[in-house]
């Protein structure tokens, strides 16, 4: 849903501009130095792109699905590190609290998420549990007027510069299923929270992640989401559909500047005495990368239109994130070969996409999962 055309055309001028002028430019820098530089995350906040998705009342733009997948589209046309930062925070950082949290939860903690004073991390995968989210062993047991954490998370994204986490945690030990985990906001600072060692990944640098440690950690009771038990895991669930559709605009933004990248090297490049445009086997796989962009983008879109509309979007999610990771993966691949031997080297910056793209088909669900996701649900509907 556009709810004012004119007002979303100056935010999405205003986002494409900053791409190009500030994030592009500095894409080496940020390979280079695994650090998003201040002076970018200054403006990041300046723009309100922290706010994107939090409610007008509590400071932010109140993007709907459909106008924050249009900023995605524009802002994902760079270095995935640089939307990380943002997007963890507007996405799966934040938005258990929008949908599951108490009022005093909202009012305390929104306002500085939009502003971008607090970075927000989502902390649900451990080492012993990845896809399978529900056998989470982190406690939290009640102690009073407070939860004592313990536990460990792990490849935690933003966790070093996080203000505050949205935790997933176990209160009910006897209860190993889905239905024993509650979701907590957990602040940076708290006693007993301390971080591993920054992850060495493959891709994706200036994005950071690492290991976050909770040894008896003392959390406000006020601070479970919701103020009711039991109800962390359908938190996470509702959280990552949403954050599956963006994930999935990202992976056609990054993939349509990969593909730009590719044709104005196919244009230029000349061999056998003619462009590599020019060539049947060079187009197709032009032409092919233009063809799944178009309907990833479209799966998108009409995902976003869904949502917006108050329809369930479990599938339509984890299609438009499949989908969408899977053929941003072959748009990389193809990109390469299209630059060719220049596409192996680290100067034309092809190969860094190729690496930082191959994380698209594995967090927030791997496609193996989403393929379970979407075979359940249409196993449920027929039932
Ligand atoms: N929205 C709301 N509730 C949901 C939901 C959704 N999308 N998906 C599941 N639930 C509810 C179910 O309805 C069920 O509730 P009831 O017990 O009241 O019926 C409960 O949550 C448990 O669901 P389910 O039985 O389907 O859980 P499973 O353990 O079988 O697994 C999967 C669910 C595999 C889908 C889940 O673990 C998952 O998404 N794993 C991937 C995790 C992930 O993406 N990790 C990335 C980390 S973030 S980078």
């Amino acid at each position: 849903m556009i709810r004012d055309q004119a007002t979303l055309n100056i935010l999405l001028d205003s986002v494409a501009r900053f791409v190009r002028e500030r994030l592009v430019p500095n894409e080496e820098l940020v390979a280079e130095t695994d650090e998003i530089p201040a002076d970018i995350v200054a403006e990041m906040k300046a723009l309100g792109l922290f706010g994107l998705t939090i409610p007008e009342a509590y400071g932010g733009s109140e993007l709907t699905m459909e106008e924050e997948v249009l900023t995605m589209l524009e802002l994902g046309r760079a270095s995935p590190a640089f939307r990380s930062l943002i997007g963890t925070t507007v996405g799966i950082g934040s938005q258990g609290i929008l949908f599951d949290g108490t009022e005093e939860q909202k009012q305390k903690y929104l306002p500085r998420l939009a502003t971008g004073e607090l970075i927000a991390s989502f902390a649900l995968t451990e080492p012993g549990s990845g896809s399978d989210a529900a056998s989470l062993t982190t406690q939290a047991i009640r102690d009073g007027d407070h939860y004592i954490v313990n536990g460990t998370k792990r490849y935690i994204t933003n966790a070093p510069q996080a203000g505050i986490f949205t935790l997933m945690a176990r209160t009910n030990p006897a209860e190993k299923g889905a239905g024993g985990i509650s979701a907590f906001i957990l602040e940076a600072g708290t006693t007993g929270l301390s971080f591993g060692k920054r992850d060495r990944k493959m891709g994706q640098k200036g994005a950071h992640t690492c290991d976050v440690v909770f040894d008896n950690c003392r959390v406000p009771a006020a601070n479970l989401i919701g103020g009711v038990e039991g109800r962390g895991f359908k938190t996470a669930m509702k959280v990552l559909d949403k954050g599956r559709i963006h994930i999935a605009s990202i992976c056609v933004a990054v993939a349509e500047r990969m593909l730009a990248d590719a044709l104005r090297y196919a244009v230029e490049r000349k061999q056998f005495g003619q462009p590599i445009a020019g060539f049947q086997l060079v187009q197709a796989m032009l032409a092919d990368s233009k063809a799944e962009i178009y309907a990833a983008r479209c799966m998108v879109i009409d995902a976003a239109q869904r949502r917006d509309a108050g329809l369930p979007v479990s599938t339509e999610a984890s299609c438009a994130k499949m989908f969408a990771s899977e053929m941003c993966g072959r748009v990389a691949d193809r990109a390469v070969q299209i630059f060719g031997g220049a596409g192996y080297m680290s100067d034309y910056g092809i190969e860094r996409f190729y690496r930082d793209v191959r994380l698209f088909r594995i967090y927030e669900g791997t496609t193996q999962i989403q393929q379970v996701v979407i075979a359940r649900n249409m196993v449920r509907e027929l039932r």
